[in-house]
């Protein structure tokens, strides 16, 4: 063989340290997860060698055999997990998905109604800094300030008043279930087409733990390794006859070739997903966020919608401590070995760096195999941390204490 036998022995070593960190701190990013060591073995296989643009049997370069039954069967397989007509597996993230779609659906200009990034939407549903924002005319519909629910009343005067060519529906930051049938009805009334952003939720729908929009919205994207626990990665689900139009925007509208090595982890994934353990999972993951809340408003911490019934919350930290900011607990917390991620919570008087609030989610803890019971303990460790903040020594001594709670659930 002509490789070095020597390994990198830099890099190797900071992957057993990212292992140690995984396996005893607390990954609470509610975007994250745990993926299996199938899905990784496959991230990891020769299909990372190979060049395959174009599509099963339509391929630009030879010797794609084998790569085109790897992708036949991620389609194949994620169409009946979800019950599309039409799948692309191809996209390699999110972002990329949504913007096939974009670029499938719209012309440079057209109008589009997604939720506002400050009130729970995604970048890439319109951000002004982003290319979503300055490629479309984005208008954002917002949470109510009584509720903090989606207004869907806003978005039926908005759409009424626009008259988009597109409605988005989905978030990133948002903590309970999203109907897709009123969003339906509104895309209906003002002749819009709808696209769902799953991303965070693909798992708790594979699961059935939230209603399923495919089938409804027209279109449904998401990532495959949020709550769905595959590669990272993204993919499209659509009615039949935008499948066409979605896969020209996909290659070679916005991407060149294709991760095989990451589709064929997807296609372990979509398989995990069918299973009935998943749809256990995807129960416990709502049962541990719903645990979870409730330990944090025992603690003095308001809940951004007063709840959760997904696998996220939104915490407002005012209450708790008016000083404390978002970006402060951030950092502590992961000094204590609790990771999560500031988050702006509705109408946040501090800037989208600092913010008044943090976003966490079960997903990963729950794939470790932890229950309600730690949840509770979970939130009062947080607590304790943000409330002796500025002691090194309580700090470390949570640390130790999340390293003992997680030992007996090290997921590698
Ligand atoms: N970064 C993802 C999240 O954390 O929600 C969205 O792209």
């Amino acid at each position: 063989m002509p490789w070095p036998n020597v390994a990198d022995d830099v890099v190797f070593t900071m992957i057993d340290r990212e292992v140690e960190r995984q396996n005893t701190a607390l990954q609470l990013i509610a975007s994250e997860n745990f993926a299996s060591p199938a899905v990784m073995r496959a991230t990891g296989s020769v299909f990372t060698n190979k060049y395959s643009e174009g599509y099963p049997g339509r391929r630009y370069y030879g010797g794609n055999q084998v790569v085109d039954q790897v992708e036949s069967l991620a389609i194949e397989r994620v169409k009946a997990l979800f019950g599309a007509e039409h799948a692309n597996v191809q996209p390699h993230a999110g972002a990329n998905a949504n913007m096939a779609v974009y670029q499938a659906l719209l012309e440079p200009g057209d109008t589009v109604l997604g939720l506002s990034l400050d009130h729970g939407g995604h970048l890439t549903h319109g951000s002004p800094v982003n290319a979503s924002g300055m490629t479309y005319r984005f208008v954002g519909y917002r949470v109510t300030g009584s509720d903090e629910r989606i207004d869907l009343d806003q978005v039926r005067e908005l759409a009424l008043a626009n008259r988009p060519k597109l409605i988005v529906a989905g978030a990133t930051a948002y903590p309970r279930i999203i109907d897709p049938a009123p969003f339906r009805a509104i895309a209906d009334e003002v002749g819009a087409l709808l696209m769902f952003d799953a991303a965070h939720i693909a798992g708790l729908i594979a699961g059935g733990a939230h209603p399923n929009p495919v089938g409804i919205a027209d279109i449904v994207t998401f990532t495959t390794h949020k709550t769905l626990r595959g590669p990272r990665g993204g993919c499209i689900v659509s009615r039949a006859d935008l499948g066409p139009a979605i896969d020209k925007a996909v290659f070679p509208g916005q991407q060149g070739g294709p991760q095989e090595h990451a589709i064929a982890a997807k296609a372990v994934a979509f398989s995990e997903a069918a299973s009935s353990e998943f749809g256990e999972y995807a129960a416990q993951i709502v049962r541990n966020a719903a645990a979870l809340a409730e330990s944090l408003a025992t603690e003095g911490f308001r809940l951004v919608t007063g709840g959760t019934d997904n696998h996220l919350l939104l915490v407002d930290l005012r209450p708790f401590d008016g000083e404390l900011t978002g970006k402060e607990a951030q950092t502590v917390l992961d000094a204590a070995g609790i990771t999560l991620n500031r988050n702006a919570i509705p109408d946040d008087p501090r800037s989208p760096f600092v913010t008044s609030g943090v976003r966490l989610g079960t997903p990963a803890v729950t794939t470790q195999g932890m229950k309600e019971d730690e949840m509770v303990v979970i939130g009062q460790l947080i607590a304790r941390t943000l409330r002796h903040r500025t002691d090194e020594a309580e700090v470390a001594a949570v640390r130790e204490t999340v390293r003992e709670l997680c030992g007996p659930f090290a997921p590698y």
